[in-house]
C-alpha cells in the first residue's frame, strides 16, 4: 500500500516558519548557519538554524533501480542445492572432531552455514558430550577453536581449559608465540569472554601483542588474516563483509575445498540477488515519500540504512524485516536531525508532545517540516502495527509509539542540554543516550518483524528494555561517538560519552577513547552472557541484537560510515550489493 501524504508545503515557505516564541539559537564559531528569515522584516533578532553539513545523497535513484543480477532462477537454485547435498555428505564423511570443528568454521566464515543448522547443531552436540578429548591436548589451536565453537553456539566450556597452556608462574608459556595459527585461534577465542574471565583478559592480551609483533614476519595470507584479526575480532564483525573477505582468502588456500568456495560464492550472489530487490523496493519507497527531498537539511541516506539491515539479518527470508527495517532506520536519520540540527527547542518540545500523545491531531500544532516529518513516522509504524494486527490479532501500537516516545524524549533532553551549554556526566549522560542512539526503536520494531506468534512475555520482557537490547544500544552508542563526536561537536551539538570523561576527568582525547574502547569491551562480555540466558526471545531475535552491535563497529569503524558515504561505506556497498563475485559456472 502506498503512503499517502498530505500535500506538501513547498520548500520555501517550510523555511519560512516562525516559532511563537523562539529561543535564539548559539552559533559556535566553526558551525556553518543559515539565515532563513531576512533581518528587515523582523522585530525578533533573526532565526538563525544550524546545519549539519552533510553532503547530498550520492546514489541516484535510477542507479538504485538499475541494480540487477542474474543469479536467480531455477538453473542457480538447482546447483546451489546440488553443492548444499555435496556438504551435507562432507558433514557424513567427516569423523575426526577437529576436521569436524574446522568444516563448521569455514561454513560459517564463508556465510554458508545458515543452511546448515541442523548438521552443526548434531555435530556440536556429539562433540560436547564426548569425554574424549585427547585430539586437544597440548593443541592450542584445536583447543581455542574447539573453545570458541561450543561457546558461540551456546555450551558452557570454562575458561580453565586453557589453564595446560600457563607455566607455574601463570604466565602463558613462551613457546605458543611460534605457533600463529593457535595464537590467532586463541585471539579470536577469547572474545567469547563473560565478566571476569581473568584467563581469557590475559589471552587476549599475550596474543594481540605476539601477534602484532610477528604480523611482518609471516607467510603473506596469513598475514592478512592476524592484521585483519587484530583491526577487529571475527566475534565483533559484521557477517555479510566478512564472508565477502574471506571467501578472497579462502581461495588461496592450500587445503581449499572446491564445493564449500563454490557454494559460497554462488550464494553470495543468490543472496546478493535478494538483497537488490529490498533495496530497490526501498528506494522508491523513500523516493515515493519525499522526506529526502522536503527536508534538505536532513541525511538522505537510504542506501546506508538500507546497509544496517543486511548487517542486522541477511538471510534471503528475512525481506520483509529488512525493508521494515529500513523504514524504521530512514525516518530515525531524519528525526534524529530535526532534533540536532535544525529544530528549534519550542518545536522540539512540540514534536515530542505529538508523538507522546500519537495522536494525528496534534499534528496542527507543528510547523510544516514538522508535520510532514510525523504524518511519515505515524503512517508508516501504524502500517507496521497494521501487518501485526491482521495476521495475529495483536495490537501492537502501544508498544511501537512507546519506543519513539521514549526515544524523542531522550532526544529532547540532549536538545536542553546543548542549549544550555550543560556538560552532564559520563553515566548521566549513557543513562540517556543508549536510548537517543535508536538501537531500543531498532530492535522493538525487529521483533515484531521476525516474530510470528508474538508471545505475551516477550511483550512484557520488551517493555522494559531486556539486557540484550540494553548492551546492544549500548555499543552502538559507545561506536557511534568513536566515530561521529568530533564532527558533531564542530557542528554544534551535546557533548558526547568522550567530551563528558574528559570534563568529568580531565583526561586526554586519547585518554577518553581509550576508556571508551574498554567499555565497548566490558559491554560484549555482558552481552556474551545475556544472549544465552534464559529469556523469552527466539534466536534470530538475539542474532538481530548482536548483529545490530556489529554494524556498529563496522559502520563506525573508520570514522562516521553512516553520515559519510563516499568513503570507506561506498566500497562495502559496492561489494555486498553491486558488485557479484565473480564465478565461472562450468557445471551449470
Ligand atoms: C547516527 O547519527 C544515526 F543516525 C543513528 C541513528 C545511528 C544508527 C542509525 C541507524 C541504524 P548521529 P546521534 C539508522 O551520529 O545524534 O547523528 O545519536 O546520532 O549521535
Ligand atoms: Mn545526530
Ligand atoms: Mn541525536
Ligand atoms: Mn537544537
Ligand atoms: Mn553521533
Amino acid at each position: 500500500m502506498a503512503l499517502r501524504l498530505l500535500p506538501l508545503t513547498p520548500p520555501s515557505t517550510i523555511t519560512r516558519y516562525q516559532p511563537s516564541k523562539h529561543v535564539p539559537v548559539k552559533n559556535p564559531s566553526n558551525a556553518r548557519v543559515t539565515r532563513h528569515i531576512p533581518q528587515s522584516q523582523m522585530s525578533d533578532p533573526p532565526l538563525v538554524r544550524r546545519s549539519g553539513n552533510y553532503q547530498p545523497c550520492i546514489w541516484e535513484y535510477d542507479y538504485v533501480q538499475s541494480l540487477t543480477s542474474h543469479y536467480e532462477g531455477e538453473t542457480y537454485t538447482k546447483r546451489a542445492e546440488k553443492l548444499k547435498g555435496d556438504v551435507r555428505i562432507m558433514f557424513e564423511n567427516t569423523v575426526e572432531p577437529l576436521a569436524q570443528l574446522e568444516l563448521i568454521d569455514v561454513l560459517q566464515r564463508l556465510g554458508v552455514s545458515y543452511h546448515f543448522e541442523g548438521e552443526i547443531k548434531r555435530t556440536l552436540d556429539t562433540i560436547y558430550s564426548s569425554r574424549n578429548n585427547k585430539w586437544m591436548e597440548d593443541d592450542l589451536y584445536a583447543t581455542a577453536l574447539h573453545f570458541r565453537l561450543l561457546r558461540q553456539h551456546g555450551y558452557q566450556v570454562p575458561q580453565g581449559v586453557f589453564s595446560s597452556f600457563k607455566d607455574k608462574m601463570g604466565n602463558f608459556k613462551a613457546y605458543l608465540c611460534k605457533d600463529t595459527k593457535g595464537m590467532l585461534s586463541l585471539y579470536e577465542a577469547s572474545y567469547l569472554s563473560l565478566q571476569g574471565e581473568v584467563i581469557l583478559d590475559e589471552a587476549r592480551d599475550f596474543t594481540s601483542s605476539h601477534l602484532n609483533d610477528i604480523k611482518e614476519k609471516i607467510d603473506l595470507n596469513l598475514a592478512k588474516q592476524v592484521s585483519h584479526a587484530l583491526e577487529l575480532p571475527l566475534h565483533w564483525r559484521m557477517l555479510r563483509l566478512e564472508a565477502r573477505w574471506f571467501v578472497d582468502i579462502y581461495e588461496r588456500r592450500e587445503d581449499m575445498n572446491p564445493i564449500l568456495l563454490e557454494l559460497a560464492k554462488l550464494d553470495y550472489n543468490m543472496v546478493q540477488e535478494t538483497h537488490q530487490k529490498d533495496l530497490r523496493d526501498m528506494s522508491r519507497w523513500w523516493t515515493d515519500l519525499g522526506l529526502g527531498k522536503e527536508l534538505d537539511f536532513a541525511r538522505d541516506r537510504l542506501m546506508e540504512n538500507f546497509l544496517w539491515t543486511v548487517g542486522v539479518i541477511f538471510e534471503p527470508q528475512f525481506g520483509y524485516c529488512r525493508r521494515m527495517s529500513t523504514k524504521v532506520n530512514a525516518l530515525i536519520t531524519t528525526i534524529d536531525d530535526v532534533y540536532d540540527v535544525y529544530g528549534t527547542l519550542d518545536e522540539l518540545e512540540l514534536f515530542t508532545d505529538a508523538v507522546e500523545r500519537w495522536d494525528v491531531n496534534a499534528m496542527e500544532q507543528l510547523p510544516d517540516y514538522m508535520k510532514i516529518c510525523f504524518l511519515a513516522l505515524y503512517n508508516s509504524v501504524n502500517e507496521m502495527a497494521y501487518v501485526v494486527l491482521k495476521e495475529q490479532g495483536s495490537d501492537i501500537v502501544s508498544y511501537l509509539k512507546k519506543a519513539w516516545a521514549d526515544i524523542c524524549k531522550t532526544y529532547l533532553l540532549e536538545a536542553k542540554w546543548y542549549h544550555s551549554g550543560y556538560t552532564p556526566t559520563l553515566e548521566e549522560y549513557l543513562n540517556n543516550a543508549w536510548i537517543s542512539i535508536s538501537a531500543p526503536v531498532i530492535l522493538v520494531h525487529g521483533y515484531f518483524f521476525v516474530t510470528n506468534p508474538i508471545t505475551k512475555e516477550a511483550l512484557e520482557c520488551l517493555e522494559s528494555y531486556p539486557n540484550i537490547i540494553r548492551w546492544s544500544s549500548m555499543i552502538l552508542r559507545l561506536c557511534d561517538d568513536l566515530g561521529t563526536s568530533t564532527d558533531e561537536l564542530k557542528r554544534g551539538d551535546v557533548p558526547k560519552s568522550i567530551q563528558c570523561y574528559m570534563n568529568e576527568t580531565s583526561a586526554s582525547e586519547e585518554k577518553a577513547r581509550e576508556h571508551i574502547r574498554g567499555l565497548i569491551s566490558d559491554t560484549w562480555k555482558k552481552m556474551n552472557e545475556d544472549r544465552v540466558a534464559d529469556s523469552p526471545f527466539s534466536q534470530t531475535f538475539i542474532g538481530i541484537a548482536m548483529n545490530l552491535a556489529r554494524m556498529a563497529q563496522c559502520m563506525y569503524q573508520y570514522g562516521d560510515g553512516h553520515g559519510i558515504q563516499d568513503r570507506e561505506t561506498k566500497d562495502r556497498v559496492l561489494a555486498l550489493l553491486v558488485e557479484p563475485i565473480p564465478l565461472s559456472l562450468q557445471h551449470i
